[in-house]
């Protein structure tokens, strides 16, 4: 039965129909699913699916946009159940996807992911220049900087942000995480970054653990 929706979920996603994959999600809520569930077996499954039709030519930008929005319509459902909580905030994350790079699925994931384990989340957005991220250090003072990176094109910028906050004075103030389908552990020491994490899942533990090494 629970299996139904979730390929009910997988299939209208597909579809790029954004109303239905918002109304099957509440429908999954209602018959009890976890959100966990939702996102990973039915969300996110259908969008790996549609990444991997993508690579094979067999659908094009199009169709991988209006697969997204439908995504982003599922995901807005979920969200407020990651968020709702009346605890004080674990510490204070500010996200954005880096200059070059327009892809924010993953990026908003952990985004809520990090808000559904009390972090406070300051999003930047898509196409985030290295200065904004310094910017927002100043004036935010964050525990965290998230980077993503979708493209092997845009992988430099953020080499590029942490030179700027080097240059500032301002890196040892932060602790900086990356993270994206062609970034590795290996890439993210190569820069400088303080942790790498394959997946939001992943995001949220290491956060926990870069939060431990910021001295009180
Ligand atoms: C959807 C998509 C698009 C959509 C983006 C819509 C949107 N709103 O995001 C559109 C159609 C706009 C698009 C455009 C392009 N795309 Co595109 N796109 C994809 C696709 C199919 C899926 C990406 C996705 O959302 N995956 C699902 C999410 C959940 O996974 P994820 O992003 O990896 O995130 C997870 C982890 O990586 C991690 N994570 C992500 N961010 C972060 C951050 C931190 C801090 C941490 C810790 C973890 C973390 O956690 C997430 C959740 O678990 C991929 C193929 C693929 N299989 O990845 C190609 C892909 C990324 N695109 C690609 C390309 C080439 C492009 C274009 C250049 C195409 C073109 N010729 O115009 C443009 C670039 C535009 C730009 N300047 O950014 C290539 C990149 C190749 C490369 N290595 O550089 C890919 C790999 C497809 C391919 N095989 O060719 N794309």
């Amino acid at each position: 039965m629970s299996d139904d929706i979730l390929i009910n979920i997988q299939v209208t996603l597909a579809k790029g129909d954004r109303n239905g994959v918002a109304k099957l999600t509440k429908e999954a809520l209602d018959k009890g699913l976890s959100v966990k569930v939702i996102l990973e077996d039915g969300l996110i499954k259908s969008m790996n699916a549609i990444g991997e039709k993508f690579k094979a030519n067999e659908i094009f930008i199009p169709e991988v946009l209006i697969a997204a929005k439908a995504m982003h319509a599922g995901i807005a459902v979920l969200e407020p159940l990651f968020a709702a909580s009346g605890i004080k905030p674990t510490g204070r994350v500010v996200i954005g996807t880096v200059k070059g790079d327009l892809h924010d699925i993953g990026k908003n994931i952990v985004s809520m992911m990090l808000k559904g384990a009390c972090f406070e989340v300051v999003d930047l957005g898509i196409d985030v220049p290295p200065g904004k991220f310094l910017e927002i250090v100043q004036t935010k003072s964050p525990d965290i900087i998230a980077m993503s990176s979708l493209l092997t094109t845009s992988m430099g910028a953020m080499r590029e942000t942490i030179k700027v906050l080097k240059e500032s004075g301002l890196r040892d103030k932060v602790k900086i995480i990356v993270g994206g389908a062609p970034i590795t552990q290996g890439f993210a020491d190569s820069i400088g970054a303080d942790s790498y994490a394959k997946d939001a899942a992943t995001a949220v533990d290491k956060a926990k653990e870069l939060l431990k090494k910021i001295p009180m």
